[in-house]
């Protein structure tokens, strides 16, 4: 099917003429050479004609994706403002952007490399074929989702971090003078995420923090069908105090190069927020699927082509004597031909046929590597400037709390690259006091106070991981995660995949989460569901319960963020922070010692292995976080009704300890499962799911939490599970029915 602006920008050309300008006066309004202003229009060129070449793919029923770049193409000029070692976090219309930095980097395949993406072939440097997105490690272009401004939390982790990992000594992913670049549409400058990042992005720069962070509004008046409305984009963002604002017609292309240069400059010099707004229009539509006749008037349709961007730059450089109508034509249907035939050659090329293929970024790190790393303690010097006389291995029996604490100082002195921060993580040393002193012994720029925005922390700690650093982000409690979900669901988790590998995002997010706690009621402080964390694929979930499990599986977390990018969640019980006792008081039995670092080899948790408590035979109880407590609680007291139990503690939830789960389950043949989680969308489903995949053929028994928020005070017992609600199924399990 023939695109009318591919028969207008024809018209328009060949009806140019006359000298009305001259190439003097252009290069002095763009700041270009005029050889530089021809590269920018071979860029233009190639984008269109990769939209052409996408709905020609697609009506071949080959291709799979057609939200294209037409009307935009006037960001080439923000490329060409840039470096090709600035990072760039990409609107989906940046095709010009793309072909112009590969230009400027050498690189020659850009052109077919997108067509790859296209065809979702394996060959696709970028996704292998996973997903069309303009990503390169090369070029500095971190692949973003679909999710509109899902990446600007991300970017203002990167902006923050190019000068942090100078300041820390550590080697970072970007040259210190970079700038980071991050684009988008006007609907999508609405988007609570853009708003969060950019005020994340003033709030640094407010403070003094260096935020080389140029944010490119890329503003066509409309997403999908609903139009901005008129001005908005300037009205909002116009006059932000700590928001340099520049303005240009994305039309025009010299004024474009002109301002987007005085952009970048500024970020650069200043090195603090911008925000470019391009004026640009939409063509052909949202994508090849969207019927634009159905919410936009012909006259409208017709007043956005006649603004096109390539006509305009095809104006420019025939008015001004640098191209003539003859010579822009046959560049642009060379363009066409060049890419068509690349077009031609991607049809057919291998894809993704199995789902090994398609999972093989999903693997878990190797377990061997994590070991070694996992069982190397940090220098001594440093540990000694850390800890000073006080090394936590002496210190006695210590609590989870403490005993995370310590585990974070090691991690500290261990990676110098390690940043610890949140809400009142700082000053404070959180909450509950578990990053208590941190700050102090490893100073302010690794263990800091963030701004009160969940979706920031974790769009910093993004940020953090592609650019060199290592972050341990908390989130002060579980229910506040599911406000910046899509930062870990969306961004964090689906990097690796979209990426081929290339990009990871390596961090252990800190969350303090589960119910029974004593001294914060109600539901948010006690937030007992995982449902939303256990179905992320390849997300790693820690759960320890006891002191000792706690340190030696943080250690395991951050040596899998080393060893292959990997993302942990942390889960905290908070209910156990500061227990000491288990069976009595004054028993001391919840301490444990802290391992000395000669001692963490043997003393290693791998990812995906539980611990076994006991070795009665009579039933297996498989747990984990404040399971652990009550159940070793229960076991002591089945004892004396001549029950023996033995206990797994699950220690992760994802992956599951599927081989322990097995042995101990056929140890006894009898299983009972103690979730405090809900009953629908909790562990339990989950373990008894592997029980039955595994042909265990014993008896099997749940008990869990309601499925119920957690109510304040008391009546939260209403609800959570209880010892005597364990005790009873135990019995029973065991005496087939009746309670003894
Ligand atoms: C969070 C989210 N909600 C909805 C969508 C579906 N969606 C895709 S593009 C789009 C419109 C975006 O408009 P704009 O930001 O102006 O960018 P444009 O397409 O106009 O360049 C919408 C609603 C999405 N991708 N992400
Ligand atoms: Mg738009």
């Amino acid at each position: 099917m023939t695109e009318q602006i591919d028969l207008t920008f024809s018209s328009a050309v060949e009806n140019m003429g006359g000298l009305e300008d001259t190439a003097e006066a252009l290069v002095a309004e763009s700041g270009f050479t005029a050889q530089r202003l021809v590269e920018l229009f071979d860029a233009q060129l190639g984008s269109r004609q990769l939209d052409l070449a996408a709905r020609w793919l697609r009506g071949q029923g080959e291709g799979y994706y057609t939200i294209g770049s037409s009307g935009h193409e006037g960001n080439a000029a923000v490329a060409a403002a840039l470096r090709p070692t600035d990072p760039a976090l990409l609107h989906y219309r940046s095709g010009a952007f793309f072909l112009e930095r590969a230009r400027q980097a050498g690189a020659t395949s850009a052109l077919r490399d997108t067509l790859l993406g296209l065809v979702a072939a394996t060959e696709d440097p970028i996704s292998g074929g996973r997903h069309k997105v303009f990503g390169s490690k090369t070029l500095a272009v971190i692949p973003s989702t679909s999710t509109i401004a899902s990446h600007l939390p991300r970017a203002v982790g990167v902006a923050l971090s190019i000068q942090r990992t100078r300041k820390l000594g550590v080697v970072g992913a970007w040259p210190s003078d970079a700038v980071t670049v991050a684009s988008f549409g006007d609907a999508s400058a609405n988007h609570s995420t853009a708003t969060g990042a950019i005020n994340a992005a003033i709030h640094s720069g407010y403070q003094g923090i260096p935020m080389p962070l140029l944010f490119v509004c890329e503003d066509n008046g409309i997403g999908i069908s609903v139009g901005t409305p008129q001005g908005w984009i300037r009205h909002n963002y116009g006059s932000r105090p700590g928001l340099e604002y520049f303005e240009a017609d994305g039309c025009d292309l010299a004024s474009t190069l002109a301002v987007s240069t005085k952009a970048a400059a500024w970020v650069r010099v200043h090195r603090r927020p911008a925000f470019l707004h391009l004026r640009t229009v939409r063509l052909m539509a949202h994508a090849g699927s969207d019927v634009e006749t159905a919410y936009r008037s012909p006259a409208v349709i017709l007043a956005e082509q006649q603004r096109d961007p390539l006509v305009q730059t095809a104006r420019l450089l025939v008015t001004a004597g640098v191209l003539t109508p003859a010579e822009v034509l046959d560049r642009y249907e060379a363009k066409r031909q060049m890419v068509l035939s690349l077009a031609h050659e991607v049809v057919g090329l291998p894809k993704l046929t199995s789902p090994g293929l398609v999972m093989s970024p999903l693997a878990g790190p190797e377990r061997s590597a994590v070991a070694e790393l996992a069982a190397s303690g940090p220098p001594a010097e440093r540990r000694s400037r850390f800890f000073g006389e006080d090394r936590p291995e002496l210190e006695g029996g210590l609590t989870v709390a403490q005993s995370i604490n310590r585990a974070l100082i090691d991690v500290l002195a261990r990676h110098p690259e390690t940043l610890v921060f949140g809400e009142d993580v700082g000053r404070k040393g959180g909450v509950y006091g578990v990053t208590r002193g941190l700050s102090k012994k490893a100073g302010p720029a690794r263990v800091f106070d963030t701004l009160l925005d969940e979706q920031s922390i974790l769009g910093l700690a993004l940020g953090a991981g592609v650019s060199g650093l290592l972050p341990i982000p908390e989130i002060q409690y579980l229910a506040y995660l599911h406000n910046a979900e899509d930062q870990l669901r969306g961004e964090a988790a689906s990097l690796r995949f979209f990426s081929n590998d290339q990009y990871t995002n390596p961090m252990v997010i800190r969350v303090a989460g589960y119910g029974y706690q004593k001294g914060f009621g109600g539901h948010f402080h006690n937030d007992n569901a995982v449902g939303v964390l256990r179905d992320i694929p390849g997300l790693i979930i820690a759960s320890p319960s006891t002191p000792d499990d706690a340190a030696a599986m943080l250690r395991s977390c951050v040596s899998a963020a080393k060893v292959n990018g990997s993302t942990s969640v942390f889960l905290e019980p908070i209910a156990l922070y500061h227990t000491r006792d288990t069976y009595e008081d004054g028993d001391g039995l919840w301490l444990a010692p802290y391992c000395a670092p000669e001692h963490w080899a043997t003393n290693h948790v791998p990812i995906g292995r539980g611990r076994t408590h006991g070795n009665g035979s009579d039933l297996t109880i498989l747990t984990f976080g404040n399971g652990l407590f009550m159940s070793k609680r229960v076991a002591s007291r089945l004892t004396r009704s001549g029950i023996q139990t033995r206990i797994l503690d699950l220690r992760w939830l994802a992956p599951l300890p599927v081989a322990d789960i097995v042995r101990e389950a056929n140890a006894t043949g009898k299983v009972l499962i103690v979730d405090e989680t809900r009953r629908s969308g909790g562990v339990s489903e989950a373990v008894i799911a592997t029980l039955v995949d595994e042909q265990f053929i014993g008896s099997i028994a749940r008990v869990t939490s309601e499925d119920s928020f957690i109510p304040l005070g008391d009546a939260a017992l209403q609800v959570l599970l209880s010892e005597q609600t364990i005790e009873a199924a135990a019995i029973k399990i065991v005496h087939g029915g009746s309670l003894v």
